[in-house]
């Protein structure tokens, strides 16, 4: 764990960064450099107290289990797939929200498929939500990692299906892909490192606490 006197906050660039800024404006932290642009991946805040840590969407809730990071923000889909070991999930933040679904391409019978017990190829970067979603529902498939553009699987023939997240369902329609069945729905978690929480609370809570009333303000 870093020094006593800072806290790390893990963030990733794009959405997730994009609707925080809002957040951590209610809480008084104004980043000294914008991390769309600068290249540095340590970045200061007008709080000596406070430092931002730019990392990969995925690599979130590793920072902050091994607590090299404090705090993070992370989407549901990344904490499930991570499985949350050491980390406290106390918020909610309601941004960077979306859907986990199932897609196929617009001709494909999948309900047929099914019906018929078809071992399914499924592509997706999701394999734990995929996993568990279609072992609930009894049909067989057989899970392909991809790491990126799953809407790309099924059109190049690598794939009957995709688990994939849709936020307006434009690349879906782009790429003539249906969503047919949702698994989750997604949102930003704050995550904190468990014993960051009890080591750090003076400086940890009152920032859950600002954290907390800009998202019931905002909502
Ligand atoms: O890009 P990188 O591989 O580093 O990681 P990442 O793709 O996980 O990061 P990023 O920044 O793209 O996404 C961060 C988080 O945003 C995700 O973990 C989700 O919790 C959340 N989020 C919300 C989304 C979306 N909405 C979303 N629509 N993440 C990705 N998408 C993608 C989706 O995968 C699909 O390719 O957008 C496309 C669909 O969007 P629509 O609007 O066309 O439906
Ligand atoms: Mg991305």
């Amino acid at each position: 764990m870093n020094s006593d006197a800072t806290v790390t906050l893990a963030l990733s660039k794009g959405r997730i960064f994009d609707e925080t800024a809002p957040l951590l404006a209610a809480a008084g932290i104004a980043p000294a450099q914008n991390p769309e642009t600068s290249r540095e991946l340590i970045i200061a805040t007008n709080r000596p107290d406070v430092r931002l840590v730019i990392v990969r969407a995925s690599d979130v809730p590793t920072y902050v289990q091994y607590g090299a990071a404090d705090l993070g923000i992370a989407g549901k889909d990344v904490l499930y797939e991570h499985g949350g070991a050491g980390l406290y999930q106390p918020l909610d933040l309601g941004i960077a929200a979306c859907k986990m679904m199932v897609a196929v391409p617009e001709g494909f019978d999948y309900v047929g498929a099914v019906r018929q017990g078809a071992r399914l190829r499924v592509a997706t970067k999701y394999l734990r939500a995929a996993r568990e979603h279609f072992a609930a529902k009894g049909v067989h498939v057989d899970l392909i990692k991809l790491y990126g553009s799953m809407e790309l699987a099924p059109l190049a023939g690598l794939a009957d299906a995709i688990v994939d997240l849709v936020s307006t369902g434009n690349t879906l329609r782009a790429n003539r892909l249906r969503a047919i069945e949702e698994i989750m729905p997604v949102s930003a978690r704050l995550i904190v490192n468990q014993a960051a929480l009890k080591v750090r609370r003076a400086l940890i809570q009152p920032l859950l606490e600002s954290f907390e009333s800009a998202v019931t303000t905002h909502a």
